[in-house]
C-alpha cells in the first residue's frame, strides 16, 4: 500500500507541503490542476510546473484525481469527440511526465452530493452530511448555495458548471442508466488504448452517494456496476478507485468482499468510514471501525491479504481542533485516519509474518 494525500495545490488548499511531509509515509500528492474546465487539454508547462513543485518537496505525482469527464461526452452529444480527443492527449502528456493512476467520475451534473458541509456531532467536530429529506424537498439550485458557501471553489461545483444548471438538467431528461452506461462504453473504448500505452491505469471513482439524487441516472453505485465496468473493456488499464466512503453509504454494500472481488483492478483506494442512519441519511466520521457503519478493520485486511500494492489516500476526515479548511480536507482528522490505517495494516503484515 503505497499512501498518497490529496492537495489542491498553492494558494488553494490550508495544508501545506510542509504538514504533510511530517505525516507518516506519505510518498505521494493527489492532484489535479482544478482551475482548468472539463474538456480542455492540460498545458504540459502546468503538467510540469506541478511536478516540479512537488518533486521538490520530496512526494511523487503518481495519482492525479480528477481529469475531468466533460458533460457532453456523459450526455453522448455529437461534440463529445473533440473532448475526447483532448482527454487522450492530456492522458498522453500525463504518461509522459510519469503520472500511473487517473481517477475520474462519470456522475451527470454533480461530482459529489451533501445537504450540510459542516454538521456539528457530539463531540463538537463537524463533518459532511448527507440528509434525504432535504434533497427530496429542494430545489437543486439552492443546495448550490450550500455547497459553494465556503472560501474555496469546491471541485465538481465549480462557478462555470453551475451557471448552466438549468440547461445541464434539462439534457439529462431524458438519457436514462442504459444510455450513460453506453456513453461510458464509447468514452473508454476510445481512451482506453491510449492509457494502455502510456502507462496510466483509469479509476472510475463510484458515485456519491451511491443512489440517484435529483432524479439524475447513476450508474457505479454497486457490485453489479464494479462487475460491469471492467467488463466494458478488458483491460488492466480499465481500473477502479475504490471508494469505502462512497459504496459503504448504502449499507448493502459489502465493502471488504468487493475489495476481495476486485483487488486486480483496483490502482487506487480510498478509505474512509459513514455512519448510516436507519432513515438512509449519513455521515462522515472517523476513520474508526467502531464509529461508522463501514468495516475499516475487514477492508484493510482484505487489501492487505490481497497483496494490495496500489496507492490509497485517507480520502476525507472530519474538521477537529478547531481547524479551518476545506470540507472534507482538514490536516488533522486525515492525518488521524492515515495512522489508523498503517496501524491496522501493519499488525496484518506482523500476523502473517508469525
Ligand atoms: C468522494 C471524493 C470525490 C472524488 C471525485 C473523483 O468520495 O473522493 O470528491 O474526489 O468524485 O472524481
Ligand atoms: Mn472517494
Amino acid at each position: 500500500m503505497q499512501m498518497v494525500f490529496r492537495w489542491y495545490g498553492e494558494g488553494n488548499d490550508s495544508v501545506t507541503l510542509e504538514q504533510i511531509r511530517q505525516i507518516p509515509q506519505v510518498t505521494g500528492l493527489v492532484w489535479s490542476l482544478h482551475d482548468l474546465p472539463a474538456g480542455v487539454l492540460w498545458p504540459v508547462e502546468r503538467i510540469e510546473e506541478m511536478k516540479a513543485l512537488s518533486e521538490k518537496n520530496g512526494f511523487h505525482i503518481d495519482v492525479v484525481e480528477s481529469v475531468n469527464v466533460h458533460e457532453d461526452i456523459k450526455l453522448g452529444l455529437p461534440t463529445r469527440d473533440t473532448y475526447i480527443d483532448n482527454y487522450k492527449e492530456t492522458i498522453r502528456r500525463l504518461g509522459k511526465a510519469g503520472v500511473k493512476v487517473i481517477c475520474y467520475n462519470f456522475m451527470p451534473v454533480f461530482d459529489w452530493t451533501r445537504t450540510d458541509l459542516f454538521k456539528e456531532m457530539e463531540d463538537g467536530s463537524t463533518a459532511l452530511f448527507f440528509e434525504n429529506a432535504k434533497v427530496e424537498g429542494i430545489d437543486p439550485l439552492e443546495l448550490v448555495k450550500t455547497v459553494t458557501q465556503t472560501e474555496f471553489t469546491m471541485p465538481g461545483w465549480e462557478p462555470e458548471r453551475l451557471e448552466h444548471l438549468e440547461d445541464v438538467f434539462k439534457a439529462y431528461e431524458n438519457v436514462t442508466e442504459e444510455d450513460l452506461w453506453n456513453n461510458l462504453q464509447y468514452f473508454l473504448e476510445a481512451i482506453i488504448p491510449v492509457a494502455e500505452e502510456a502507462g496510466i491505469k483509469m479509476a472510475i471513482h463510484p458515485d456519491d452517494p451511491p443512489f440517484s439524487v435529483f432524479g439524475l441516472p447513476r450508474i457505479m453505485t454497486n457490485r453489479d456496476s464494479l462487475k460491469r465496468l471492467v467488463g466494458l473493456v478488458d483491460s488492466p488499464s480499465n481500473g477502479l478507485t475504490l471508494c469505502s466512503g462512497s459504496l459503504g453509504a448504502n449499507p448493502a454494500n459489502d465493502i471488504p468482499s468487493l475489495v476481495t472481488e476486485f483487488a486486480d483492478h483496483i490502482p487506487f483506494a480510498h478509505i474512509r468510514n459513514v455512519k448510516v442512519f436507519p432513515n438512509g441519511d449519513f455521515i462522515e466520521t472517523s476513520h474508526r471501525t467502531e464509529d461508522g457503519s463501514v468495516d475499516i478493520t475487514g477492508v484493510v485486511k482484505a487489501y492487505h491479504d490481497s497483496g494490495f500494492n496500489g496507492y490509497a489516500r485517507p480520502d476525507h476526515g472530519r474538521h477537529i481542533w478547531g481547524e479551518k479548511c476545506r470540507p472534507g480536507y482538514g490536516l488533522y482528522d486525515r492525518a488521524l485516519g492515515i495512522m489508523y490505517l498503517w496501524g491496522l495494516w501493519d499488525a496484518f503484515e506482523r500476523a502473517s509474518q508469525k
